[in-house]
């Protein structure tokens, strides 16, 4: 009844409907009408209530609620089942203590984060309202080894998505960020539980920048979001719903047919990296190297400086650019 109340809510976003037509409607009370609407209220539902005009859904487009996110959603398994926060610390952390009984494709998703996570250690920051924070939890059955192919998944997902919402040029920065303008707009995040051979699920977290205006002075010159980019606020429903879409058709692409080639396709196409002098970072040293191309394995051939030529697996890189490495 919660759910049928909700979709005729969303149906009719920004206007009344009266107490009296949605009893009628679901031959219920209007006090069960309106016990059902303090529950939505409770969890996060913006519902304007007026004497003898009813109820109102407001504020549904600044607002990535499931039911407006699942409208346009066309997966099958990835986000059938949605978690929405308004506030959390981190949504990979969340993911975490539900993951063990959670279904395959579960998606938490929240408007801020309070702890928001990167790789090794690093924060995230997740401004209320701003961004797209979420996690999605797989349960593929797949060996571990082959468990940061989620990354380069869902990095094509969110670029292609990128290009297609906002128009921007969105670039895949291997092996987990997607760069406008040689500036970090989105994060990948890619967690695992298991065994050596046998993965208990993953969970893929994505931070897309949607509307950030201001960035810490830390990391200012580093990063950037749409609305900087395209000049105005973007609509993060749209994007999230694109994102997840695409997320899907890749996911079931390389499990079905055990094979990268369409991730491959677009994050090879869009990559920042191919054909740039970059530096391997690792734990403790770096080398300079030409980044050559990614192979099917989703690895990252590079020259080094030596002349050989190696593949890296996962970690990080930084791009030469004319103010240096970034
Ligand atoms: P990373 O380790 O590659 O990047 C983290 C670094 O990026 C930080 O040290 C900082 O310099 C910079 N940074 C921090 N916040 C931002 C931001 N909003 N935009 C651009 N640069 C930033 C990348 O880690 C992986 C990020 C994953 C985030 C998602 S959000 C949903 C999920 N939950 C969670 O806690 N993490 C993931």
């Amino acid at each position: 009844m919660k759910k049928k109340i909700l979709k005729e809510l969303y149906e009719n976003a920004g206007e009344y409907i009266s107490g009296e037509e949605l009893s009628e409607r679901f031959q219920v009370s209007r006090t069960a009408i309106w016990k059902h609407m303090n529950a939505l209220k409770k969890e996060g539902y913006a519902i304007e209530t007026a004497h003898k005009k009813g109820y109102k859904l407001v504020d549904v487009k600044d607002q990535l609620l499931p039911e407006g996110l699942r409208r346009d959603l066309t997966t099958k398994e990835i986000a059938s089942k949605l978690i929405y926060f308004e506030t959390i610390d981190s949504t990979n952390n969340y993911s975490k203590t539900i993951a063990r009984e959670a279904q395959h494709g579960t998606v938490v998703i929240s408007e801020e984060q309070t702890l928001g996570r990167g790789r090794l250690g690093r924060s995230w920051s997740s401004p209320k309202g701003e961004g797209v924070w979420m996690s999605i939890i797989l349960k593929p059955e797949i060996l571990p080894s082959e468990g940061a192919k989620m990354t380069q998944i869902a990095a094509a997902a969110v670029c292609k998505a990128l290009r297609d919402t906002t128009g921007l040029e969105a670039y895949v920065k291997w092996p987990n960020d997607i760069v406008i303008n040689g500036k970090k707009v989105c994060g990948i995040l890619t967690e695992m539980t298991g065994e050596l051979n046998e993965i208990y699920y993953l969970i893929v977290g994505i931070g897309i920048n949607a509307n950030i205006e201001k960035f810490p002075e830390e990391f200012q010159a580093i990063a950037t979001s749409l609305s900087i980019e395209v000049g105005e606020k973007i609509d993060r429903r749209p994007l999230a719903v694109c994102v997840l879409n695409n997320f899907e058709e890749l996911y079931n692409h390389y499990i079905e047919e055990q094979s990268l080639i369409k991730t491959l396709d677009i994050i090879k196409k869009y990559s920042a990296v191919i054909g740039k002098s970059i530096k391997i970072i690792g734990k403790n040293k770096e080398r300079k190297a030409v980044a050559l191309d990614i192979n099917e394995e989703g690895l990252l051939k590079v020259r080094l400086e030596d002349g050989h030529e190696e593949l890296v697996l996962s970690g990080e890189v930084s791009i030469r650019s004319e103010k240096g490495y970034i």
